[in-house]
């Protein structure tokens, strides 16, 4: 069991020490952020701009301006060109510059002795190389195969070019991967079945929609740059409904903020289907023209739903339910957007289907302005040319080995034939990110060899054996696209790597180059090629005219960033469906075939273990993305701490005041954190956030439990977990 502790620490006061912090020169020349300002860096002379493209898991995906002087960087802001970054970028993008020079960095290729010792050794990348092909050829002798290689990659840069790892690993032979998302599986499949795929409208479009409901997001934090349009459409007269169980910051922008019961709001939406439907508001031409099974689902609702049942379940007063129906239903075109928040539940897919339903019945989908938006991949068709190089003749084994990424330490401890021994390690922090990390620590214990490419010292890399040290995006090139916004962004090259930091493409092909030095043909990668040739690789014929460009070049001549095609940014327009039939499916035969119900039928919540009754969220916070970003002392300076918040009903009740350390416990782990008593959460619930604080031994995952979503295995081959049903209790410490 992990324990963890969190005593009171003084937070950085005054604007003397915060200076100091930050590492700045004179006043006078600093732009607000604490940088030399643009026109003071044009006057010095030796200056010049480049592109570059946010890469994190972040809906917004920002397009970046980067000015650069004598080498470098002193000034970033948002690419004016592209109408969703607006030329602004959110508190945690202003930091990039501290990313890039943060002390902490590591430099150098490193070797620990003892896994978890701390006493790391710098070697040189060829020793590195070495160690770690030599173990791949060692391995592959032993078994007969590649499989007992394990990679986990995911979400710490979404550059096309950073496949390279993938590619890299299928180019040694077959080997295991970990599969799925931890973001979006069960509301995923639930699109899947309902519709086909998940595709959601262009967000620039919330300015032509007459009512939008935020259902379980937190744009506010998490995708700040959907916020200007979502205030826009509320400045022009659009009313904005935001329902979450948590009075987030984004429920403070609200017209109305309806307090839900977590994992109940596919009670909310069958409720608010029965009312549509007892009064006639449904668009019957819309669904006799567009989907399936639409009478089986009317005599389900007929039969089981009613608006009072519905009240009981979310909490939701039947007099509110009643009005958000028929406003819902009226308000042509109305949209919705379904966070992933909403879904980490284990009836989270069900919950999807059910409120796909409800803006189907309305005929809201297929319309600007419209639909049931949730997540695209509309834009992602690159060639994926790192990955395509296939495995060496005489490779045994026949096909790559999957693990679930989210349930990834007892699922690596299952896999025995043959046992996994190495694990390779890129843009992913296990060890923090993933629910159990005492589990995902016995796997690690497992292993023959870690090796874990980062920027900074996480707690992954600090259970690994080698470290190599990558690149922040201003030292390489790449190409970025969101899976929410429309735009393509050119990722330049502003400065040279730092230290010895190489990116993970090069990595790949370094790793080759020994490869086949110590055993000619063992890696099918090439061995060397210039970023910008392989990032060149990546556009075809559809990519290039659904963004009107010739090339990575071309864009980067074009300004850095392209919106595609408008006949793609309204999803479904032309209601031709992915499913079966090609219509929408109230009535999913592929739902059956995953083992589910064939209709979104409501699905009972997880329900509170007796010991254990209240609540846990761990959402996105605001000053970080998961592990990264928070640590950063500029941020540290804002925030030096994680903390817990309660209800005062709650805190009251188990004696708890502002600050007190409360210890959290329940059957997965225990940990304490400093109370922050606040009424924005429920008194059933508390809540604590991602991330990763400098200094301080925590992760929001010490208890959580790797408890299954219902859905995910259909879109993205693996369920995710629910992270929000996670139950404890807690007491003063
Ligand atoms: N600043 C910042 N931005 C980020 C990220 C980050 O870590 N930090 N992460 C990025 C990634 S990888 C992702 S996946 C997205 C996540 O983006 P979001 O979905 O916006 O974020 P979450 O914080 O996971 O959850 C959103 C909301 O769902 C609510 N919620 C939880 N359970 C329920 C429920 O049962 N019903 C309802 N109605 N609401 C519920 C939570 O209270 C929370 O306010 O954000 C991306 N953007
Ligand atoms: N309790 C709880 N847990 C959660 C969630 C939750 O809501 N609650 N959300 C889940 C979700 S939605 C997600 S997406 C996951 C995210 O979990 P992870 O995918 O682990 O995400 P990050 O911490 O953003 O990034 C991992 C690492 O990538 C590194 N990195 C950045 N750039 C590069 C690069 O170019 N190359 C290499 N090799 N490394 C790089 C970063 O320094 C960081 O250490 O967390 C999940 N965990
Ligand atoms: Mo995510």
């Amino acid at each position: 069991m992990l324990t963890e502790s969190i005593t009171r620490r003084n937070f950085l006061k005054g604007s003397a020490s915060l200076t100091a912090l930050l590492g700045l020169g004179a006043a006078g020349s600093q732009a607000p952020n604490g940088l030399v300002s643009k026109a003071a860096a044009k006057a010095n002379g030796k200056v010049q701009q480049f592109y570059n493209a946010c890469p994190r898991n972040c809906y917004d995906t920002c397009s970046i301006l980067t000015t650069v002087e004598d080498g470098r960087i002193t000034f970033i802001t948002g690419n004016e060109n592209n109408s969703y970054t607006k030329g602004r970028l959110c508190v945690k993008g202003n930091t990039y510059p501290r990313v890039v020079y943060s002390p902490d960095r590591i430099k150098y290729p490193m070797r620990q002795k003892g896994r978890g010792s701390g006493n790391w050794e710098r070697i040189s990348w060829d020793e590195a190389y070495t160690i770690i092909a030599k173990k791949i050829l060692e391995i592959k002798k032993e078994y007969g195969s590649t499989l007992p290689i394990c990679l986990n990659k995911y979400s710490g840069n979404f550059n096309i070019l950073n496949y390279a790892t993938e590619g890299m690993l299928s180019s040694i032979g077959y080997t295991t991967r970990a599969q799925g998302t931890p973001c979006d599986p069960a509301g995923s499949d639930a699109q899947g079945f309902d519709m086909g795929a998940a595709y959601n409208n262009d967000p620039e479009q919330f300015l032509d929609a007459n009512y939008i409901i935020l259902w379980g997001a937190n744009p506010a934090w998490t995708s700040a740059h959907s916020m200007y349009f979502i205030e826009q459409a509320k400045e022009r007269g659009t009313k904005l409904v935001v329902i979450d169980p948590l009075i987030t910051q984004t429920a403070s922008k609200a017209d109305e903020y309806i307090q839900v019961k977590a994992s109940t709001d596919g009670a909310l939406a069958l409720g608010m289907i029965r009312y549509i439907f007892d009064h006639q508001l449904y668009d019957k031409e819309w669904v006799a023209a567009n989907s399936i099974g639409f009478s089986e689902f009317f005599a389900y609702v007929n039969k089981n739903i009613t608006v009072e049942w519905a009240a009981e379940k979310t909490g939701v007063p039947q007099p509110v339910i009643e009005r958000l129906a028929r406003e819902y239903a009226t308000a042509k075109p109305a949209n919705i957007w379904i966070g992933f928040g909403m879904q980490r539940h284990v009836n989270g897919g069900a919950m999807v289907r059910a409120i796909d339903a409800l803006a189907a019945i309305t005929g809201n989908i297929g319309k600007r302005g419209g639909g049931v938006n949730y997540i695209g991949e509309e834009t992602w068709g690159f060639n994926y040319y790192t990955m395509g190089f296939g495995a060496p003749e005489g490779s045994g084994g026949e096909e790559d080995r999957y693990v679930n990424m989210n349930n990834f330490g007892a699922q690596v401890l299952a896999a025995n034939d043959p046992p996994i021994k190495m694990m390779w390690i890129a843009c992913r922090n296990p060890l923090a990110q993933d629910p159990e990390p005492t589990v995902v620590k016995k796997a690690f214990d497992q292993m023959d060899l870690i090796v874990t490419a980062d920027l900074y010292m996480t707690q992954t890399v600090e259970y690994s054996d080698i470290v190599l040290p990558v690149t922040t995006p201003f030292e390489s090139v790449g190409i970025n696209v969101s899976y929410w916004h429309y735009w393509m962004n050119v990722n330049e090259q502003a400065i040279k790597p730092l230290y010895e930091a190489k990116s993970d493409l090069e990595i790949a092909m370094g790793l080759s180059e020994k490869l086949n030095q110590l055993s000619s043909g063992s890696c099918t990668f090439p061995t060397s090629g210039d970023p910008k040739d392989w990032v060149e690789k990546e556009f075809n014929d559809e990519i290039k005219e659904l963004f009107n460009i010739d090339s990575w070049e071309d864009l980067r001549k074009k300004g850095g960033t392209a919106k595609a095609n408008e006949k793609i940014t309204v999803a479904w327009e032309d209601l031709k469906f992915r499913t079966p039939s090609g219509k929408y499916e109230f009535f999913s035969k592929k739902a059956v075939e995953y083992g589910h119900h064939p209709l979104p039928v409501f699905t009972e919540e997880y329900k509170a273990p007796k010991e254990y009754p209240i609540r846990c969220m761990s959402p996105h916070w605001k000053f970080g993305i998961h592990s990264q970003f928070q640590h950063q002392d500029w941020l540290m300076a804002i925030q030096d701490h994680p903390f817990l918040e309660i209800h005062p009903e709650l805190a009251r009740k188990k004696g708890i005041q502002n600050d007190d350390i409360v210890k959290i416990i329940n059957e997965t782990g225990h940990m304490t954190l400093p109370a922050k008593i606040t009424k924005m959460v429920p008194p059933d619930t508390v809540v604590m956030y991602e991330g990763w604080w400098k200094g301080v031994n925590y992760t929001e995952n010490f208890t959580v439990k790797a408890l299954a979503e219902d859905m995910g295995e259909y879109q993205k081959g693996q369920r995710g977990i629910a992270f929000h049903d996670n139950f404890v209790n807690i007491e003063k410490a």
